[in-house]
């Protein structure tokens, strides 16, 4: 092939790393690897914070947010979608079957069930009595590091050299009822360029959206920064706009083609996923402090 494929993947998520890199060997496209790839953590119930077995919001909804990014520059996302397992399809389905980008709440639900999509509770018996016990104290207060595994952020690079990029998610633990993040909307989350590369970003999406962060990435790799350049630039951007950063993460991972990885983020315990010659390796990422 003329290229080599590479999958990188936010977090420790080996699974859905791996289920990618192996289809992007199988000569699977980029788009059709990351949608496949992060299905695999909005199934599994055991991890709290994307999809099936999401931390739910302070009011005890599960509400899940969606992005995917096509090497044609296409986009879909869908976000405060609640009880459908796979946003991240739903999303790809937005893209390609709507004339628009984004859909939200009930329409988006609406969309899934009249595309096939069926309705399941999402709120796991122990995602509701961690939540229940949240509710004694309603604690409010952005966790670093939540388990280690977070928002799926994916990028991957197939044999045409083409890219493509997803990111899903619950999002916050116990955010305010309505609260959408980063992770559905284009150019926080998740961007992609197929002429440049992608970036997708974890951690507190507040911060993530106001910086617009995955977008500046990408614009840093095609002034020719390098990724981990990019991703260190564009932290520094972020941090210059709130000097409380000690105090959430947030955590970047960049993607060019040809096939360069980078990474940063504020407190040290951000690792992501890298599957490059049939090698599924998690790496310690750069952080600042
Ligand atoms: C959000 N960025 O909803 C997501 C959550 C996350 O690490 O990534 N946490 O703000």
């Amino acid at each position: 092939p003329a290229f080599k494929p590479v999958c990188i993947t936010t977090w420790n998520f080996h699974e859905a790393n791996k289920k990618a890199g192996k289809l992007l060997d199988n000569k699977t496209s980029a788009l059709d690897a990351v949608e496949q790839g992060v299905r695999v953590e909005e199934k599994n119930i055991k991890n709290h914070t994307v999809g099936n077995g999401g931390t739910p919001d302070r009011d005890g909804f599960v509400t899940l947010d969606a992005s995917i990014m096509g090497p044609d520059g296409d986009c879909g996302s869908v976000a405060f979608l609640q009880n459908i397992e796979h946003p991240i399809s739903v999303a790809r389905k937005i893209m390609e079957r709507t004339p628009h980008k984004m859909l939200v709440g009930k329409g988006a639900y609406s969309f899934a069930i009249n595309n096939g999509f069926k309705p399941k509770n999402l709120l796991s018996p122990e995602s509701r009595e961690k939540w229940e016990e949240w509710l004694e104290h309603k604690d409010y207060k952005p966790i670093i590091n939540i388990e280690n595994h977070d928002t799926i952020g994916m990028l991957c690079l197939d044999q045409n050299g083409d890219m493509a990029g997803a990111c899903t998610t619950s999002g916050l633990a116990y955010k305010m009822h309505g609260r959408v993040g980063d992770s559905p909307i284009i150019g926080s989350g998740l961007f992609v360029d197929n002429e440049v590369g992608g970036a997708v970003a974890t951690g507190l999406g507040e911060e993530i959206m106001k910086n617009v962060s995955s977008f500046l990435i990408v614009e840093l790799m095609r002034q020719g920064k390098s990724p981990q350049e990019s991703c260190e630039i564009a932290m520094q951007r972020l941090i210059s706009k709130n000097p409380s950063y000690n105090d959430f993460q947030v955590a970047f991972l960049a993607l060019n083609k040809k096939g360069e990885v980078g990474s940063f983020c504020i407190h040290q315990g951000f690792t992501f996923m890298k599957y490059a010659k049939t090698i599924n390796e998690n790496i310690s990422s750069k952080s600042l402090l």
